[in-house]
Parts: structure tokens; sequence; C-alpha cells
């Protein structure tokens, strides 16, 4: 199976419910998966789906995840899989979870014997200062979001200086919560890491400092400063140099591959790991997701999954309290920008419902008939369709349906509903995809001639931004990826298409393995870039590289439809302010 001198990269994903690894070689194919499933393997730990749920306290056993570790290479050795020749490693973990380490962590991590036992017996309980580490999923922060905000301003101040208003789940409000509430545990930490370098750090044998881009997903990180910003920090610590060191400031910055070390000698003996294979820094999941794709700056990935999720590159920064900007975890200059979406799927699945007339067909074929349908008349209607609350923009849970002039884009009135269902399925798909465009185009590149110049002066105004019209008329991304659940439907990626109106193509894929992909990727293009084997940035070296026949080409954009919509932004712009 591992032909004789081929080299291997590695890419972990730690998510919520399993740890997976995959590795590939140098011609980006995977050669070998394997996964461990926290429920099945580890059952002792009785989570439920990786967790602890005590309210809206939401924790993971850091002790399962190094289990897990033990376990995966276990496993990859008893396939027969050829580890000695893995030549780096990186990968991601779930996102700003925080992980709190011992005084005697350092040292022990140095000392790790493969003759000692395992992981779990050399640091367990001795490494750690705190069995958990918050999970994503917590929402248990609500005080200490407001006194972040408070701190600077509010949320859109916040967003400015770390590229996201507060959010519960975000790492320094969870630190704040256990040094507020859990003083001890606070004092007898002497780190604190994300749970990407905490992986990292087991791995390589040694503590290891943060990874800049998953800091993003702190709340306390400057991302314009690329430091970490005091006054945030100071209300974890009036001593500041404290709550610095324990977070082994300054993180590790993304402009460069940076090798972190030789894989730990524990590694080495217990599985046959060659003693230089590199480690190279973890980062987020979703920061891994873009790297599996070759992303370049001003393309898209829109997630069609249960909510719809936009990543993209970009070199502004940009930042609003609707979304979240990341340092990019492998290009210079460039920022990773994440919008979340609750409505999306389910929204469109309860359409669904009502023009079937049931709730059990799950037929789309009604839906995509009326969407795809374009003698079915609807230029003067805009819609939202809410029935959970909504992230972007910030509103409750709503459902609005309104007529407009066609000429000057306002609204003439509301009504309870269309001429018939079928404008449903037309309407909400475009106005989810009409938000979509009006909230990157701020984060795009000029890329087009305006060919639409009624209106133009009229300021619209969406979350925290206010534009002339004409702004929105020169923005398109250049390539759009679609994954997820509802990118298998050709009616809804080509409505997508049409509105968001990427200038080199519309593609779509299946992801099941993107993070630790991303991982892979990272760990090939590091050691080549760190070997002076390649001097190419990340996205030339993927764009070479990358198995374009895994993409499947869906459409070209198209011009005249995606100028139409132009005339369906002020509407929607009008239409939020009132909700
Ligand atoms: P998750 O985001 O939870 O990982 P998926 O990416 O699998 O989930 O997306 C699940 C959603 O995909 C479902 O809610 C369903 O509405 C949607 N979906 C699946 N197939 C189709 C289809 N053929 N047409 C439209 N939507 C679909
Ligand atoms: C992102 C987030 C989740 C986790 C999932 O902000 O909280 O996507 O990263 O692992």
């Amino acid at each position: 199976m591992t032909g004789s001198q081929e080299s291997y990269y590695l890419g972990f994903d730690l998510s919520t419910q399993q740890l997976k690894c995959l590795a590939i070689n140098k011609e980006l194919k995977i050669v070998h998966s394997e996964t461990v499933d926290f429920k099945r393997d580890f059952p002792q730990y009785k989570t439920t789906k990786g967790v602890y749920i005590r309210g809206d306290v939401i924790d993971c056993p850091v002790a399962m995840w190094l289990e897990a570790i033990d376990l995966i290479f276990a496993k990859f050795s008893k396939s027969g899989f050829d580890l000695s020749l893995v030549k780096a490693i990186s990968g991601s973990c779930q996102q700003h979870g925080s992980v709190y380490l011992s005084g005697a962590a350092d040292g022990l991590l140095k000392s790790l014997n493969a003759k000692k036992g395992s992981l779990f017996d050399q640091l367990v309980p001795e490494a750690l200062a705190r069995e958990t580490a918050p999970n994503w999923q917590d929402h248990s922060t609500g005080k200490q979001c407001e006194e972040f905000q408070n701190a600077v301003g509010g949320p859109q101040e916040l967003a400015k200086i770390t590229g996201s208003r507060a959010h519960f789940r975000f790492t320094g409000t969870q630190i704040l919560k256990i040094a507020e509430e859990e003083p001890e545990v606070y004092a007898n930490t002497k780190a604190i890491a994300l749970v990407s370098s905490f992986v990292a750090s087991v791995l390589s044998g040694s503590l290891t400092a943060l990874e800049e881009a998953d800091a993003c997903g702190m709340n306390l990180y400057d991302v314009a400063k690329r430091e970490f910003d005091d006054k945030l920090l100071s209300l974890i610590d009036k001593d500041k140099t404290t709550i610095e060191k324990k977070l082994l400031a300054p993180p590790i910055k993304c402009d460069k591959p940076v090798r972190l070390s030789s894989i730990s000698s524990y590694f080495a003996e217990k599985y046959g790991f060659s003693p230089d294979c590199s480690i190279f820094p973890f980062t987020g999941d979703n920061l891994a997701t873009i790297c599996s794709l070759p992303l370049k700056k001003n393309d898209v990935l829109v997630s069609l999954g249960t909510s719809t999720t936009i990543l993209l590159v970009t070199e502004q920064y940009h930042p609003s309290a609707d979304y979240h900007l990341f340092i990019h975890p492998t290009m210079p200059n460039s920022y990773m920008g994440m919008i979340c979406y609750c409505n999306g799927s389910l929204a469109r699945e309860k359409i669904r419902d009502e023009l079937n007339g049931n709730e059990t067909s799950r037929d789309w074929t009604l839906f995509n008939e009326a969407l795809s349908d374009d003698s079915l008349a609807n230029e003067d209607e805009i819609g939202v369709y809410f029935p959970l609350g909504e992230i972007v923009p910030s509103v409750e849970a709503t459902y609005k349906r309104a007529k407009f002039d066609p000429k000057s884009g306002e609204i003439t009135k509301f009504v309870d509903s269309f001429e018939d269902k079928k404008h449903d399925a037309k309407n909400i798909v475009e106005s989810q995809a009409l938000s979509c465009r009006v909230r990157i185009s701020p984060l795009l590149s000029s890329t087009v001639s305006p060919a639409n110049t009624k209106n133009q002066d009229l300021t619209v105004k969406f979350d925290y931004d206010e534009f002339p019209l004409s702004e929105y008329f020169h923005k398109r991304p250049n390539k759009a990826f679609f994954v997820g659940g509802a990118s298998k439907n050709n009616a809804i990626v080509k409505k997508f298409a049409q509105v968001i109106g990427a200038t080199q193509g519309n593609y779509r894929l299946e992801t099941p393995n993107s993070c630790a992909l991303g991982g892979c990727y990272k760990a090939l293009w590091s050691d080549l870039f760190y070997s002076k084997q390649t001097t190419l940035h990340y996205d030339q070296f993927l764009n070479e590289r990358f198995p374009w026949d895994d993409l499947e080409y869906v459409c070209d954009s198209d011009d005249g439809a995606w100028n139409a919509y132009n005339n369906k932004i002020v509407p929607l712009s009008r239409l939020e302010a009132t909700l």
C-alpha cells in the first residue's frame, strides 16, 4: 500500500465528535484515512456527541483527546501504514476551545517516553490545570460578552479590533469566565492553549504558542496590529504580563510556514515516525477548510448546509459586528471572512413542504420548478423568511413579504402572501443569495464596470454599512465553490450563482474531509516551502497541484441576471430596516 520511497503528509481534524487523520502523497492524493469516534471509541467518558452539556455550559474532556491521539496512530500502525514515511504533520481543530495547562505541562511534554505508558498515563492529571475545555457550543458567557463590548464601546468597536463582536464561544470571554468563577484554576494555570496549539504541543513534545489565524477567534487579538489588545487582556487579568505569559504571547505569525519542531520522540519510538518528521502549526477547522480548496483572493466558498456559511479570501480588512474576519492561515496580507446565517436549508424546506402540501415527501421537484421558472414574475417582490432568529441581519424569527416600486426600489406595501406559494420558492432563494451578495461586497475587489446607473446615489444600509447603491455594482467574486447538502440541488446552486455572479465560474464539490485535507495540504506546502523545494505562495501552489477533476463545473454566471438583481438591493435594505 505504501509505495517504497513515497513521502506522506498527515492532516488532523479534531472536531467535536471525532478525530480524523488523513495521509496524502505529494500528488495530493489521499492514501490513507483513520477516524476515532469519541462516542464509539471512548464510551467511558460518557459524553453526548463529544461534549458534556450542563445547561448553558458545554465542554469537552481534554484527556479524551489525548487518548484519541494515541488511538489514531495505533490505527495507522495496525493498518500497516508506514508512518516512517511521513514528512510533516499539520491539521485543524474545533475553534475557540481553551485548554488550561499546569506548570508541570511543558516538562512532562518534553519528557514523554514511549516506555512509560500512554499520553494519558504521562499527562493526566498532572499536566492539566482543568479537566475540560470549553466547547464552541457553550453559551454561558453572556455577562463576559457584555464586559468585553462595554470595555471598547460596543459590538462594532470590538469587531474593529478583533475581527468579531463578542461571542459566547470566543476564547477571551471563556477565559474571563474561568478567571472570575474559578480563580484557583486560573491561578494554577501556567499556559492556556487553543485546541489547535494544544494538539501541536503534544505532537511536538513541548508547549507551542498559539497560531495567529486561530487566535483571531478569541476576541482578544488586534487583527490589524497583529498583537493582543492590552485593554481586552486586562479585563482578564489586571496584570497584563501574567495573562500574556499564560497565552504564550506572541502567537506564531502566518506569513510563512514556521516549523515548530520535529515530532516528539515519544511518537517516533512508539509508532515508528522518522525523528525528522516536522510539526507545523495547527489552525481552526474553518480556516483549514479554506486551505482545502484552491481559493484565491476574491474567491468565495458557499456552504449550503443546515445553515448557510460563506467563507472567502480577502485583502480588505473591513470588519463588521455581523461577521468574522480572521487572519488567513497560509496567505500573507490576507484575511478569511466568515459569514454565518441561521436560516438556510431549514427555511427552504418549510417552503418546499408548503408547496408539496405535506411534510413527508421531501421532494424538491415543485420547489425547483418554481425557482427556475423565468415566466413567474416576481420583479417587484421581496421577502425574508426567517423561521429561526437570524444572525445576519441580527433579528428575531420573522417572515415578511413586500411589493416594491421597481423604478425607485422603495417598498409600496407589505403583504401576507404573494400571488401563490411558487413565488415564495423563488423569493426565498433570491433573498438568501442577495443577502450573501451585499454582505460579501465590501470584502471584494472591484472586478466589473458598473452597467446599471439607476438610483446609484441612493444610500443603502446593511447592518453597520451604509454605502451609495453604486458600491454594489462593480464587485463580483472570481470563483464560487458550492458545498454542503443543498449544493446537490442544481436549481438552488444556479440561482445562487446568478445572484452572486462569480466572474470565473461556479464549481461544486463533495467535501467530507475538507478540514483534514486542509491540514494535509498545509503540511505538504509548509514542508516544501520550509525546505526550499518551492517558493510558490500557498494559493499558487494549490492552484497548480489541485486535482481540478474532483470539482464539478456547474455553470458560468449570467451577467444580465446579475445586473437585474441590482434592482432588488434597495428593496432588501428597506425591508431589513423594518425588521
Ligand atoms: P450540515 O450542515 O448539518 O452538515 P448538510 O451539509 O448535509 O448538513 O446539509 C443538510 C441540508 O441539505 C438539509 O437540511 C437539506 O435541506 C439540504 N439538502 C439535501 N439535499 C438537498 C436537495 N436535493 N435539495 C435541496 N436541499 C437539500
Ligand atoms: C466557528 C465555530 C465552529 C467550530 C466547529 O466559529 O465555532 O465552526 O469551529 O468546530
